[in-house]
Parts: structure tokens; C-alpha cells; sequence
């Protein structure tokens, strides 16, 4: 018998403003992802204030992905692809985020887009917000911060889901909605919620903020998830989530304690939208340090009626925490309670590689949540060398994607956990979301441009091509 469902949804995954390009296009307003420079392994990503000359900003060409998403999407549909998982750029639909009429050429763009996916047989799965929101939004409204915001989310969302009605079936409101829980990192800050801190903030007012923000995002994903509902009754409306499992360090009782803080502080927000409620470990949170965001009662009463349909969620690596005396509860900066695994390898990033790790996550999330899940990204960044014939040989991506593969199949086959589909992370080489580089690469695809933004863009195909393409051939029967 076949270990995963005969319509197992093989794909891979992008993100508009990492890969798009073409930033003033078609009516496009300036987004977030506009004023970020790109950093490097040492440098942060710089957030400027507006686009200045003389500072490289890598996602204003990306790979130029909506010149080239024909030939893209023909490679995808080599290797055999059931879906893809991309995201609407916010800006390219509103502008500047609150004007009452969508940009017809925006919509125009993902009308060809999608109509490209379905000639191969392609399903679309769209992210309504993938770190990025129109500048003017941020600037004007504080990101947010404003509980305006989420009428603007929500007039955007509508305009998405009737629109592309009868494109697009699976559907996900915010990207890795939980990876603000490191709030002092100005880039969660600035990507997931548009907040800009002055360089005095202090960390109370970065995680106050967060909460509130969070706040406001979750009331506009429910309240988007009914609206959606409405519009096609057939959708499927998921939360996405970033999951890092936390193992704690021993088995002494505080460390796993510790570990189990580190999981509720980091994937509460699953919480709210799958149980439409927050859970009491939060509203103890909020009441004992005095976090008092603004919730009102109908704001609980959205959030009740706009429960998500699947889990879709990225799976990178793992963390291990450790009790110390001076973070008890996991009240951040909660990198604090990080120690090293001896048991895991690292990337060239330093983030852990850890197969069993997936199969873990798929269970915690299927059991405590019993909604159907759906892997959205999972990959190694790696560099990569392009041979003087042009091959490029990538066996250690292949090595990781094969490992997480094999413990995927056992979660389904012999756990029995319901997954939908597996859409690996940059299927395409594009520009790092946390670095700002090109050179960290994911894809099969290999894209000819480098950190300094110099390259051609032609495309080519990575030895990791033909491997996918046959594991999608064989459902994953043969690795
Ligand atoms: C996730 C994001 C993606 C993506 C990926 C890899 O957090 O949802 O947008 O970029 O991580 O991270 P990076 O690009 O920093 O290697």
C-alpha cells in the first residue's frame, strides 16, 4: 500500500517579495521588503528609512520572477509539481495599503500567474501576508500597532479571495505569524508586524508592542478566515506557523519545565487560531507581568468564529533549552535559555539539521491541534558551486531533504498523522529572508546571480533536480 495519499500535494515554496523582483511594476506600491538592505553572515539587514541611494536592496530585482515566471513554472512542472505555495504581494493589490480600490494590474499579475500553475495541473497555495505589507503602512499607521490595520488586511484578503474565487482553493493569512516571539530582532519586528522601534526602545516596549500587534493580526486572520468561508465555502483557509520544537537540555525537571515554557511562548499563536481562544497559560502571561494588550470582547468573539481549516507550518531545525536561574520563565530574551545539541550537525548558518525533529513536530501539531497539517517549508540553505560545465552537484540537499522526507513518510504511515502536502522552502534559489543574500541558497534550481546582485538570472538545474522529480514520481516510494 502506498505510504501517503495518492493526492499528495508535492511542491515548493517562494515568497513575492523574495523572488518577484520588479518593484515599481505594474502599479506596485513601495512594501517594507523595499527598504531592506541586504546583510551578511555578520551584518544584520539594515531597515532605512525610505530607499536611499548607494545601498544594495536585493529584493527590488529578487530573481526577477515576474519576468520570468513562465519558464519557472515550466520547471517546476518537470519536476512533476502538484502545487505551489507562493504569496500575493500586498502592495502589488493596494498601493499603499489603504485606498478603497485594488490595482487592476496587480490583480492581473496573479490572474496569469495562477492560469500558468493550472495549464500544468499545478494547485496555487497563497499566503495573504509573507513578511511584507505596503510601506505607506508602516509609516503612516506604525504597522501594527494600529488596530486600523485590520481593516486593511481585511478589505485586502476580500479582494484576494473573491477575485481569485475560483483559482486558488488553499489559502494561509500570515507567514510564521509566531516568529515575532524573538522580538528583539528588529527584522522579525519590521517583516511580520511593520513595527520600526526608535534605537532607545527599551525590550518592554518591543514585547509590549509585539503582543498587541500579534493581537490585532490574529483578529484580522479570524475574521479573514469567516470572510473567506463566505466567499467560497470551499476554500481552505489555513494558519501558518514557524515550528521550532524546544527539547530541553537534560532530563532534569526545570530544563524540560524550561523546554515546555519555550514551546507555549513560542506557539501560542496556534493556539488562538485553531481554538479561536487564547489559551490560560497567555491570559496568566498577561496578567502577571501586567501586558494588558487591548482586547475587547468582540475582538474574542471574532477570533471564536474564525477557526482555521489546517496547520500549514516550516520546519527548519530544532532548539535546546536550559533552566538558568535569571530566565525562569522563558520571559525573553528566551535565546537566553538556548544551549547547543551535542547530538545535531549545523548548516553553514548554524542552525541545527534534525530529520526525527520533523517527525516529532508532526505529532506534537496533530495531536494537540487534530487538524489536518500541511508542510509549507522545510530546506538547507547552502552555497553552492557552479562546475566549469555548468552542473552543479548538491548531494548535502539532497542528504537533508531526503532525511526529513523519510521521517515525514513515518509520521503519516505510522502515526497517522493527516498531511496534505510537502512544498520544500526556495525551490528556486531567491533572496534569504533573514540575510538578505542570494548566495544562501535552497532551490533545484540554481539562479545566476550573486550577493552583489551581479549574474545573468539564467537558470539551471541542480543534480538535487532530477532526485525530486523522481521522488515525486514514485510518491515518495522511492529516495
Ligand atoms: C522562513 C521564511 C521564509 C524563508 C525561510 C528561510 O522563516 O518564512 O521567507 O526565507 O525562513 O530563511 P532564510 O531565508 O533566512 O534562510
Amino acid at each position: 500500500m502506498a505510504k501517503l495519499p495518492k493526492y499528495f500535494l508535492w511542491g515548493g515554496a517562494v515568497a513575492a517579495h523574495q523572488l518577484e523582483g520588479a518593484w515599481q511594476a505594474g502599479g506596485k506600491g513601495m512594501s517594507i521588503a523595499d527598504v531592506m538592505t541586504a546583510g551578511s553572515n555578520t551584518q544584520p539587514r539594515e531597515i532605512t528609512n525610505g530607499v536611499l541611494p548607494g545601498k544594495n536592496y536585493p529584493n527590488h530585482e529578487a530573481i526577477d520572477f515576474y519576468h520570468h515566471y513562465k519558464e519557472d513554472i515550466a520547471l517546476f512542472a518537470e519536476m512533476g509539481f502538484k502545487a505551489f505555495r507562493t504569496s500575493i504581494a500586498w502592495a502589488r493589490i493596494y498601493p499603499n495599503g489603504d485606498e478603497l480600490e485594488p490595482n487592476a494590474e496587480g490583480l492581473k499579475f496573479y490572474d496569469d500567474l495562477f492560469a500558468e500553475c493550472h495549464k500544468y495541473g499545478i494547485e496555487p497555495v497563497v499566503t495573504l501576508a509573507h513578511f511584507e505589507m505596503p510601506y505607506h503602512l508602516v509609516t503612516t499607521y506604525g504597522g501594527w500597532r494600529d488596530r486600523r490595520l485590520i481593516d486593511f488586511f481585511l478589505r485586502f484578503a476580500k479582494t484576494c479571495f473573491t477575485h481569485f474565487k475560483d483559482s486558488v482553493k488553499y489559502w494561509m493569512t500570515f507567514n510564521e505569524i509566531n516568529n515575532q516571539c524573538n522580538y528583539m530582532r528588529d527584522f522579525s519586528m519590521a517583516t511580520n508586524s511593520g513595527l520600526i522601534f526608535s534605537p532607545d526602545a527599551t525590550p518592554a516596549e518591543h514585547e509590549a508592542t509585539m503582543y498587541q500587534a500579534s493581537h490585532y493580526e490574529l483578529v484580522a486572520s479570524a475574521l479573514a478566515v469567516a470572510a473567506g468561508h463566505e466567499i467560497n465555502p470551499d476554500f481552505k483557509i489555513g494558519s501558518m506557523i514557524n515550528f521550532t520544537p524546544q527539547y530541553p537540555a537534560s532530563s532534569k525537571p526545570e530544563d524540560v519545565l524550561m523546554a515546555q515554557k519555550a514551546m507555549q511562548k513560542r506557539f501560542w499563536w496556534e493556539d488562538v487560531q485553531t481554538f479561536g481562544k487564547y489559551p490560560r497559560f497567555m491570559e496568566a502571561f498577561f496578567k502577571r507581568t501586567g501586558l494588558r494588550p487591548d482586547i475587547t470582547e468582540q475582538d474574542r468573539q471574532d477570533l471564536a468564529a474564525g477557526k482555521v481549516d489546517y496547520i500549514g507550518f516550516s520546519y527548519y531545525s530544532s532548539n535546546t533549552v536550559a533552566a538558568s536561574a535569571d530566565n525562569p520563565w522563558y520571559d525573553f530574551d528566551g535565546v537566553k535559555a538556548e544551549v547547543k545539541n551535542p547530538h545535531l550537525q549545523t548548516n553553514d548558518w548554524g542552525w541545527t539539521i534534525d530529520p526525527v525533529g520533523l517527525r516529532y513536530s508532526m505529532n506534537w501539531l496533530s495531536e494537540r491541534y487534530d487538524l489536518p497539517l500541511m508542510i509549507v517549508e522545510n530546506g538547507l540553505g547552502a552555497f553552492d558551486h557552479v562546475e566549469p560545465d555548468g552542473s552543479i552537484h548538491d548531494p548535502y540537499r539532497v542528504a537533508y531533504l531526503k532525511a526529513h522526507i523519510e521521517q515525514m513518510i513515518k509520521a503519516v504511515d505510522e502515526d497517522g498523522v493527516d498531511l496534505w502536502g510537502y512544498m520544500p522552502w526556495g525551490c528556486i534559489d531567491l533572496v534569504s529572508a533573514g540575510t538578505g543574500q542570494m548566495d544562501k541558497r535552497y532551490g533545484f534550481i540554481y539562479v545566476d546571480k550573486n550577493d552583489a546582485g551581479v549574474g545573468t538570472l539564467k537558470r539551471s538545474r541542480k543534480d538535487s533536480f532530477k532526485w525530486y522529480q523522481h521522488v515525486i514520481a514514485t510518491n515518495g516510494e522511492d529516495l
